[in-house]
């Protein structure tokens, strides 16, 4: 068993869990995000645990196998594409997301990378934007964290 947690902070506010049983079982991913519109917010692993210029220095979508951009379940996605949560409204947003693809384990671990929530949707590849293939066209990134080390 392995897990790690982030700690979102910026205008959105939380706190994600991540566990793995072993390096061939899913992550399953909880936690709550604070601090966002009603809707959908596109909810990604950025490649670099790099927060010194706020989530800008997080990079882009973490994409070791040079994929484009897509959703969750797509072959053809990003290591780092975990789709949208979707906000109420005032309280508390839950995730909940269940992932095959992301790993705690080895080289293409996430711990020490980024995880970014943003204040559009994501459009999981298919919005038809310059920037689909891309980012999702999710828009600006409203709060980020670096994935740490968590006691078991
Ligand atoms: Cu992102
Ligand atoms: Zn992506």
């Amino acid at each position: 068993m392995v897990k790690a947690v982030c700690v979102i902070n910026g205008d959105a506010k939380g706190t994600v869990f991540f566990e793995q049983e072993t390096s061939e079982a899913p992550v399953k991913v909880t936690g709550e995000v604070l601090g966002l519109a009603k809707g959908l917010h596109g909810f990604h692993v950025h490649e670099f645990g790099d927060n010194t210029n706020g989530c800008m220095s997080s990079g882009p979508h973490f994409n070791p196998r040079n994929k484009e951009h897509g959703a969750p379940t797509d072959e053809n996605r990003h290591l780092g594409d975990l789709g949208n949560i979707q906000a109420a409204g005032d309280s508390p947003t839950a995730v909940s997301i269940t992932d095959s693809k992301i790993t705690l384990f080895g080289a293409d671990s996430i711990i020490g990378r980024t995880v970014v929530v943003h204040a559009d949707a994501d459009d999981l590849g298919k919005g038809g934007h310059d920037l689909s293939k891309t980012t999702g066209n999710a828009g600006a990134r409203i709060g980020c964290g670096v994935i740490g080390i968590a006691k078991i």
